[in-house]
């Protein structure tokens, strides 16, 4: 029952003691982890926190780790007055036994006996080169007395919200379906979302838009997925449109320029997004004169739970323009947190838990803070991970965002009939 903040993940910030120490000094208690290409998980745990002191510092409960298969081996210090050793150059520095990170290198240093007893081909078999080093911080989670949002976890409750969605109907009378806009980094769940909801509404799980991890976007195109009512059923009245991946690199990833296009419509479906050159008006299929039916009615941010900790500034900077832009339009916004299980094990344990963890409210109220957003507008979601059948809790998550959506197109509606009506009046005084 412990939360893992994500500090440092060497792939992003660089297999450095500089990086290593820049975000992770003062943190404690913190488990460091390695992975090589031979397969081993390994690490250590200290309470101590991490400095540039040059010492050696004393810490009784510190221990070494490894995990190979399902197999987890636990060793503990031997020589407590030696457990930890701050030195600057390099990443986590267990008595002189093992180093993750040494020198600045992606490699491991290790020379077991020294304050820690265990052999090298049981911790990393004897493979020294480093594919990935991260560092979390650790801290209990609490368990919070009341849910602080109150959701029914009824199969009524199910019922009713998949009605709602099913009946909805847009306020303006040339509009039968909702367009809302998922934007986001990279893996961050945008097509599983889609999946998900198909899921729910198809009755099993399914998979039409490709999903899957990887460094680069795995979606390329421009894809507006109609969720249908079962299999030979009726679209219903909500259009997901998902987007390429945002990376924190200029010219990678979607290119904030085409949001533009899609905001207003302009943007075909099938589009192939190219990061080097935005959509341009000659481009076949781009809509020249787009109606309210073909402009986003309500953007949703798709955020990773897990990786809000380590969001790159770049990355901040990118979706605060996009913000911006949004905003100008009038487009009503919200957060969409998912693998929300993957954050936190109450919530792995069950899904029902979500409002119950104190962890989960602190994760929403940072997105909250770093993406400008207000926490009511702020949703956490879980996809269809393992399991092929759907899960009652589960769909109820996946509805209430949804149901979320459509009340916010809805206040676009709102506004938007407001504002004309506002220009009309003037028209008739100015006549
Ligand atoms: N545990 C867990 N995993 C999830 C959840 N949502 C998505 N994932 C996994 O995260 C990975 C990325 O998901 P995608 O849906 O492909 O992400 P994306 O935002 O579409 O990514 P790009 O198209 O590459 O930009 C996949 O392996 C998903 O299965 C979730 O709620 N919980
Ligand atoms: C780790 O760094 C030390 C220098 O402090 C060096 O002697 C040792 O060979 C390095 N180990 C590896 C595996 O590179
Ligand atoms: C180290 O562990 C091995 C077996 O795991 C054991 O035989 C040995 O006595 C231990 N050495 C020390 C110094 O504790
Ligand atoms: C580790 O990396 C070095 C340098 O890149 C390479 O020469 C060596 O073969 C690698 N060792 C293993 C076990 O992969
Ligand atoms: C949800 O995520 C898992 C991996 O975590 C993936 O295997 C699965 O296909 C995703 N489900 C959907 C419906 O996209
Ligand atoms: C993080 C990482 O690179 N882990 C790798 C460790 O080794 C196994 C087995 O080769 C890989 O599957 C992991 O990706
Ligand atoms: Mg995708």
């Amino acid at each position: 029952r412990v939360k893992l903040q994500l500090l440092y993940k060497a792939s992003i910030h660089g297999f450095t003691g500089a990086a290593f120490h820049q975000r992770c000094d003062t943190r404690s208690p913190t488990v460091s982890v390695g992975y090589n290409a031979s397969g081993y998980v390994f690490g250590g745990y200290t309470k101590q926190p991490f400095s540039q002191s040059g010492q050696y510092v004393h810490d009784d409960q510190a221990f070494l780790f490894t995990l190979s298969g399902k197999k987890l081996l636990r060793y503990p210090v031997t020589g407590p007055a030696n457990a930890v050793t701050m030195i600057s150059n390099n990443g986590p520095h267990f008595g002189e036994a093992l180093i993750l990170v040494n020198q600045s290198k992606p490699v491991v240093h290790s020379n077991p006996g020294n304050y820690y007893n265990f052999t090298a081909a049981e911790m990393h078999g004897n493979d020294l080169n480093l594919t990935e080093c991260e560092v979390y911080q650790v801290e209990e989670t609490t368990e919070l007395e009341r849910p602080w949002r109150t959701i029914t976890w009824e199969l009524l409750k199910r019922k009713e919200l998949m009605e709602g969605i099913k009946t909805f109907k847009p306020t303006v009378g040339s509009v039968s379906q909702a367009r809302v806009l998922l934007v986001g980094p990279v893996g961050a769940g945008k097509s599983s979302f889609f999946n998900s909801i198909n899921s729910v509404f198809r009755g099993h799980v399914t998979s039409q838009a490709m999903s899957g991890c990887s460094s680069t976007s795995l979606t390329t195109q421009f894809r507006t997925y109609s969720v249908k009512a079962g299999r030979e059923g009726k679209p219903l009245p909500i259009i997901l449109c998902d987007t390429m991946g945002l990376e924190d690199s200029k010219g990678a990833g979607l290119d904030i320029d085409d949001i533009s296009s899609i905001l207003k419509g302009h943007l075909p479906d099938c589009y192939q997004f190219n990061p080097s050159a935005p959509l341009h008006s000659d481009t076949h299929g781009y809509r020249k004169s787009p109606g309210l039916k073909d402009v986003i009615h309500c953007v949703a941010y798709v955020i990773d739970a897990c990786k809000i900790s380590i969001m790159p500034s770049k990355l901040e900077e990118k979706l605060d323009a996009i913000r911006k832009k949004v905003n100008l339009m009038g487009v009503p916004q919200l957060v969409l947190l998912t693998k929300v299980d993957e954050a936190c094990p109450l919530v792995k344990e069950d899904v029902r838990n979500v409002y119950k963890s104190g962890y989960i409210k602190e994760l929403m109220q940072e997105v909250s803070a770093r993406l400008g957003v207000p926490l009511s507008c702020v949703v956490p979601v879980k996809n269809y991970s393992e399991e092929l059948e759907l899960d009652m809790n589960t769909d109820i998550l996946l509805l209430s965002a949804i149901v979320q959506m459509l009340r916010f197109v809805d206040n676009y509606f709102d506004e938007l009939s407001d504002r004309l009506s506002k220009v009309a009046t003037k028209e008739v005084e100015f006549r």
